[in-house]
């Protein structure tokens, strides 16, 4: 059997599409979450190449940036049970809407998110103290500085215009997962496939599902909750849930192990 590790981040929607792809296969693996900024470095180092985001999944010991890479591969070793489908036009159609999700969902999800809590001091230094290990927790405050300056370098999480743009591309979202729904319970063939888990992993900041593995935070900022207030009875945010409900399969995480 292949040794796998998984480096991550927790909190991320990117990186939750990966762990829900190797728990829906039965894999086992280890998971190392090295804390963001410094998870730049590792991806760096781990896949030789300039390739600085998580997930990056190693597979007896060759490094694979990217959870669209990650899950190819994936499907390439370990076919059963499949997340593509075997139709080669079906197939198709499930890798583009893997990849709308990824480009069109996952960026404004990240930027909105981040844009709420960064704005409320108290409650992005008690995330930073929930999240972060060892000696550095004692100065979440600092921290939780440092974090909102990198995330704003990186996502313009402190634009105001960004954040409503970023709430019109997530309604987009979900108008496009309702239209390539139609009837059907899934996007493509009538089962559940990469499509699928790609829409509801990347949407669970949105929703919030009982069974995504972290939250930010038992209660959400009030601002973001305004926002998903209007979205709850919308038929694809309550598919997100429904897909977690019954796909969302989770190994246990053994005892004293990574997050
Ligand atoms: N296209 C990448 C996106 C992954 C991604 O954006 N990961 C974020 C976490 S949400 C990250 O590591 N960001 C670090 C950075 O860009 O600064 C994938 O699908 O794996």
């Amino acid at each position: 059997m292949a040794r796998l590790v998984l480096w991550h981040i927790p909190v991320s929607h990117y990186n939750e599409k990966v762990r829900w792809a190797l728990d829906f296969k039965g894999l086992e693996y280890d998971r190392r979450a090295p804390q963001p900024p410094v998870h730049m470095l590792v991806a760096m180092a781990l896949t030789r190449s300039p390739h600085v985001t998580f997930p990056v999944l190693q597979v007896d010991g060759e490094a694979i940036g990217d959870s669209t890479a990650i899950i190819a591969e994936l499907e390439r070793r370990f076919p059963d049970p499949p997340l593509y489908p075997p139709d080669p036009s079906e197939r198709r159609r499930a890798l583009d809407l893997e990849d709308f999700f990824d480009e069109e969902v996952g960026p404004p999800i990240r930027q909105l998110g981040w844009h709420e809590i960064t704005r409320d001091e108290k409650r992005m230094t008690r995330y930073i103290a929930e999240t972060t290990r060892g000696p550095l927790a004692r100065f979440a405050g600092a921290q939780a500085a440092a974090a909102r300056r990198f995330l704003d370098l990186r996502f313009d999480v402190a634009s105001e215009d960004g954040a409503q743009e970023s709430r019109r591309r997530i309604v987009a979202g979900l108008d496009r997962l309702e239209a390539e729904l139609g009837d059907g319970d899934y996007l493509v063939g009538g089962r559940f496939t990469v499509a699928d888990l790609t829409a509801a992993a990347l949407l669970y900041p949105l929703v919030l599902p009982p069974e995504a593995p972290r939250q930010l935070g038992s209660e959400p900022p009030p601002a973001y909750e305004r926002f998903r207030a209007p979205l709850k009875n919308r038929r694809g945010y309550e598919w997100v849930r429904e897909m977690f409900a019954r796909h969302r399969r989770r190994l246990p995480v053994p005892a004293g192990a990574q997050p």
